[in-house]
């Protein structure tokens, strides 16, 4: 049985790029959109790429939270489904529950699911019981600071806390040994409280520069799963993933195929519908460990897409529309390497601080293997209320050397003018032996920024080439 309802309406529920990637997967669908923004957005690209757009008026991050408005206005513009995109209301299972009781499809998984992996201690115990393996620690949330050293000392210094319900590094602190545990503890639990508004912590086993490695999956309505291979997302400054590749230049084949294999198996047993992620630590010794499991698309599936040729915005509507998955496992080819950097808008020369403002001059790259996910254009000014990613640079080849070095000359070509990125940054990133080499982990990243010299000013010797030659075919043009 294979009910299966059109869409033929779908409303995005979200800003930038992202909207932008949505809108591209229904326009071949022939699906009409519906875009938001709030009135600090009127000038986004994906309201003007959008069939129809409605502005959302009041706080600028209010616009794209308030679920009952964002409903009402899918209703009224006779909209069959949302996509929530990533961030905002993407994993929040109240507002996927909503858009069910309104006959709204909501493109994404089950509310219970949602609900389940927003809780890191009751996704652990699920997780478990279904044969993947987790760190060592509670899987009940530690209220007692006694109690809580106690099973420290149990688990072996150093170990982690961290908040069930938190996300970004927050909530979370390691501890290394025993005198420290009272104080991190108190701290965890505050931070937790204060930013997630639930202060319910759990200890693990804490592992020192770990890889991560996620892999996405994709499963239908009918209990079949299959997975598109993982992602490394090792290289991260602050919990922000700046660089992810696919695949894992370095993962061990037989580790590889066993994480495939739990991942698959796990959310067939669960009975997980959609698209999701499953994130592991990988350590040292080649052991890994089911950390958390994402419930929505994420910003770096293009790496995924661009080794498969798999749209995942695309079978995420179609899985939604109750359509069975259109392929089996064995017929996804993974073909080279791809590599995605985010471009934001900050500044390195001052911690990387957010730095909104007017683009004065935009070249995107192209050519062979080269996709650009940009929400930015000439004139374009980066509004202060948003995060400061502009674009996505992904690169494609063959093989991981051809990928690194078509990453160099992407990077080269890519020209953003009037606010500070971090493009200079990650050209320096991919000249590094080490990253050639494939050898990165969570530490990677703060151990490189000591060595590389870090300025706000543009250092591409091609853009000041081009700069150069503009100013003098404008003198000339006098
Ligand atoms: C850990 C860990 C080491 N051991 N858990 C960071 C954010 C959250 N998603 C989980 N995180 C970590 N959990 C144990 N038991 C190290 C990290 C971690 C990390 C994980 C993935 C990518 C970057 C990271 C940077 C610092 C710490």
């Amino acid at each position: 049985m294979t009910a299966t309802k059109k869409i033929k309406k779908v409303l995005v529920a979200n800003r930038g790029e992202v909207a932008t990637r949505i809108i591209r997967a229904c326009k071949e669908l022939g699906i009409k959109t519906v875009a938001i923004y709030s009135e600090a957005d009127a000038n986004g690209i994906w309201v003007k790429k959008a069939d129809e757009a409605y502005m959302i008026t009041g706080d600028p991050i209010k616009a794209y939270l308030n679920y009952y408005k964002i409903v009402d206005l899918a209703k009224q513009a006779r909209c069959d489904a949302i996509h929530p995109g990533y961030g905002f209301l993407s994993e929040n299972a109240d507002f996927a529950e909503y858009c069910e009781e309104r006959g709204v499809i909501f493109i994404g998984p089950k509310p219970e699911h949602i609900r389940l992996f927003g809780d890191k201690i009751a996704s652990k115990r699920a997780m478990r019981e279904v044969g993947v393996p987790v760190l060592p620690g509670t899987l009940e949330p530690i209220t007692d600071i006694e109690e809580g050293k106690k099973i420290a000392k149990e688990i072996g210094f150093p170990v982690i806390i961290k908040a069930a319900f938190g996300g970004g590094g927050r909530g979370m602190r390691i501890v290394e040994k025993e005198e420290d545990f009272e104080r991190l503890f108190q701290a965890a639990t505050s931070e937790a409280e204060k930013f997630f508004g639930r202060g319910d912590v759990f200890i693990e086993k804490y592992i020192k520069n770990p890889r991560h490695i996620e892999i996405q999956i994709l499963a239908d309505k009918y209990g079949n799963v299959i997975h598109l291979g993982e992602r490394d997302c090792s290289i991260q400054r602050r919990h922000q993933k700046i660089v992810e590749i696919a695949p894992s230049p370095r993962l061990n084949n037989e580790v590889r195929r066993e994480l495939y294999r739990v991942a698959v198996k796990s959310m067939f047993k669960l009975g997980y519908e959609n698209a999701g992620t499953l994130e592991f630590l990988v350590d040292e010794d080649d052991n890994f460990y089911f950390i958390e499991m994402n419930t929505r698309l994420q910003v770096e599936h293009t790496i995924t897409e661009t080794i498969t040729g798999i749209d995942i915005v695309q079978r995420m509507i179609q899985i939604a529309e109750g359509h069975k998955l259109p392929f089996l496992q064995e017929d996804i080819m993974f073909r080279g390497y791809a590599i995605e950097f985010r471009i934001n808008a900050e500044d390195p020369t001052k911690d990387f601080a957010p730095s909104p403002g007017k683009i004065t001059s935009y070249y995107s790259p192209g050519g062979p293997g080269v996709r650009v996910d940009a929400t930015v254009y000439k004139d374009y000014i980066i509004p202060p209320y948003y995060d400061s990613m502009i674009a996505k640079l992904t690169v494609w080849a063959l093989t991981w050397e051809q990928t690194v070095n078509r990453a160099k000359r992407a990077l080269d070509e890519f020209q953003v003018r009037g606010v500070p990125t971090n493009l200079p940054l990650l050209r320096q990133l991919v000249r590094d032996p080490e990253f050639m080499e494939g050898k990165f982990d969570t530490g990677y990243l703060d151990r490189k920024l000591k060595e590389f010299k870090l300025s706000a000013k543009e250092d591409n010797p091609e853009d000041l080439a081009t700069a150069i030659a503009a100013a003098i075919a404008a003198y000339h043009r006098i």
